[in-house]
């Protein structure tokens, strides 16, 4: 399968992130692609540099201010103080309810916590560059697909289902998955779905189209009562305006079975299925797996072969986004299962 990576990647790599009141190593990890690479290399498929900028399409996706100062951040920092430049910084302030969110200020963490849903996204030097190569790659991946493609696998990090319009969350800045269904939709698709099949609700991508018709959005995940992002993902989330219809999510408790997710699974392809369209993007987080350190669902090395031969059932076009997926040292293998399942079904 034609795969973009880009070693870029690698230029995004904080320290550390807030766990249970503690400081520790960030799950989100530049090794999590290296073990990537290395399983795909190992397997004979090649990869190929993103060749297109997304910036473009970017505008369309996320608000011009947000991407201002996402691209900014990490040089406002460090002028704030050079010393910063050996720190991390993380927001402590937002604009909940009845605080405005339209102005925006001049202090730098008020502004980080303007653009930010949570503290658990850390920054650092490279992050913009890192960020922009997978947009790149949501990017290549939609040409490919228009040149008669019939899959293509963004192998990139940082993640991006949980950015959204204007701010980032859960590991994610730049949304690649809805970046390369916009991408597709201006080439000239006329109904695209996104299937997200990370542990986590995709609440970005879902934001950001929650209102359009022509690009549906379904979701299997943890439930968010339980389970990140907390505040959106639940199953009467159903679209708005002329999108009512046009989102779907499947949430499952945590600790539900294989049997459980499938039979999820079955339910997100009918409507995918109905649903039709010319082309289907799917958020590949493997955090489902059973030894995925922060979530709680049991696939194992097979299921994800069973997905990829799932999915090529739907005789849709697809573009591959890597998400999340925290077992590193597996992650590799549990992303090779999927697109070589794919290849086989
Ligand atoms: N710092 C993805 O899988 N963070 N994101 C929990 C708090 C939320 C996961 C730990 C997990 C986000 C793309
Ligand atoms: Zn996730």
């Amino acid at each position: 399968m034609v795969t973009f990576f880009s070693d870029r990647h690698a230029l995004h790599a904080p320290a550390f992130e807030f766990f249970r009141g503690e400081r520790v190593p960030c799950f989100e990890t530049p090794a999590r692609a290296g073990f990537v690479r290395d399983r795909l290399l190992a397997r004979g498929h090649a990869l190929r540099e993103p060749e297109a900028d997304s910036l473009q399409v970017l505008t369309q996706v996320h608000t011009a201010r947000y991407l201002r100062f996402l691209a900014g951040a990490w040089d406002h920092w460090v002028a704030l103080d050079p010393e910063n430049a050996g720190r991390q910084p993380f927001p402590s302030v937002w604009p909940v309810r009845t605080l405005r969110s339209d102005v925006e200020p001049d202090n730098f963490v008020a502004r980080l916590g303007l653009y930010s849903m949570d503290n658990g996204s850390p920054l650092s030097a490279g992050t913009w560059t890192a960020a922009k190569a997978g947009a790149d790659a949501a990017v290549s991946a939609a040409r490919c697909l228009g040149a008669g493609e019939r899959a293509v696998f963004c192998a990139a990090r940082p993640p991006g289902h949980h950015a959204g319009a204007d701010f980032m969350g859960g590991y994610c800045f730049l949304n690649n998955a809805a970046v390369a269904a916009q991408a597709l939709v201006q080439q000239g698709c006329e109904r695209v779905a996104v299937l997200d099949v990370d542990y986590h609700h995709g609440n970005g991508t879902q934001s950001i189209f929650y209102d359009r018709p022509d690009v549906l959005f379904v979701s299997l995940h943890g439930d968010p009562r339980t389970e990140y992002p907390f505040y959106l993902g639940h199953a009467d989330e159903t679209g708005r305006g002329a999108g009512e219809g046009f989102n779907l999510n499947l949430p499952l408790p945590a600790g539900s079975t294989v049997p459980a997710w499938f039979d999820a699974l079955e339910a997100a392809c009918a409507r995918l299925a109905r649903h039709g369209g010319d082309a289907l993007v799917v958020s590949l987080g493997l955090d489902t797996f059973a030894g995925d350190p922060i979530s709680a669902f049991a696939l194992q090395g097979d299921d994800f072969s069973r997905l990829g031969r799932r999915l090529a059932r739907l005789g849709l076009p697809v573009v591959f986004v890597l998400e999340g997926g925290y077992a590193a040292a597996e992650l590799g293998l549990n992303a090779v299962n999927v697109i070589e399942g794919f290849e086989q079904g």
